[in-house]
């Protein structure tokens, strides 16, 4: 029998990364709403699933996860596809670049969201660390487009591997969020393979398929705009 995952998720979420990935494996899912307006993400209920209060969670056969780049590589290997497997010499340079892509680049961007979380109330000193933080996100992607240059399958492919859907919704929140503040820090063209890669990925299926349910707009990517989902809200 084929599993039916649930997808707990909010629009231009995380969950965006799990969505893509689910559809790019075209596995049978079902989604339920998050309200972030509500903070339901800090409800017993969804604490129940994840005691981190975070967006997203995949209920599993094997039990709810948490994490996005644990789901991710969960999902790739359970379905055999969108990374390479663990005897493939091409294993090593696409973990190292997932857990980089997630305890690295995702943490400083949620510096970058939500300062308060980390630095307190004072507005100055959370105009500061978004100042440390935009600095480094710079660095990161950088580092990311020498990566590129090298052409590795896991990286700006023809066939995307989910390390691909999880920088593209990174880059596309680094140029959108957070609203009202200042993002012309963010050319995605001073990237020029990372561009590619975005470009590449919004001719995909399952990129239309998730404009629709989460409202992402014509390109997600390369040229985002606010979300105007069917249901729910981004923050
Ligand atoms: N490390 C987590 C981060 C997930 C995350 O930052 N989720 C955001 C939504 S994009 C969230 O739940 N924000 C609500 C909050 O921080 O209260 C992961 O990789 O899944």
């Amino acid at each position: 029998m084929t599993t039916r995952y649930c997808l707990h998720y909010a629009p231009d979420n995380a969950s965006l990364v799990i969505r893509l990935a689910l559809e790019e494996l075209g596995l049978p899912y079902d989604t339920l709403l998050v309200d972030r307006q509500a903070e339901a993400q800090n409800g017993a209920e969804y604490r129940a699933l994840n005691p981190n209060g975070l967006i997203p969670v995949l209920e599993t056969p094997d039990g709810p996860m948490f994490e996005t780049a644990a789901i991710l590589l969960w999902l790739a290997d359970r379905h055999g596809a969108m990374a390479p497997p663990v005897d493939s010499d091409q294993r090593a340079g696409f973990l190292k670049w997932l857990f980089f892509a997630s305890n690295t680049l995702h943490a400083d961007l949620r510096m970058l969201f939500y300062p308060h979380k980390y630095i307190g109330p004072s507005l100055p000193q959370q105009q500061q660390l978004r100042k440390v933080q935009r600095k480094r996100l710079h660095v990161h992607l950088s580092n990311l487009e020498v990566a590129a240059a090298d052409k590795p399958p896991w990286l700006s492919a023809e066939e995307p591997s989910v390390l691909d859907l999880y920088l593209a919704c990174q880059l596309r929140w680094m140029a959108l969020y957070p609203l009202g503040c200042d993002r012309s820090w963010m050319v995605l063209k001073q990237y020029p393979r990372l561009h590619d890669l975005c470009s590449k990925l919004e001719l995909r299926k399952s990129v239309q398929t998730a404009r629709i349910a989460e409202g992402l707009g014509a390109t997600p990517f390369t040229n985002p705009t606010p979300a105007n989902p069917p249901e729910g809200s981004a923050t």
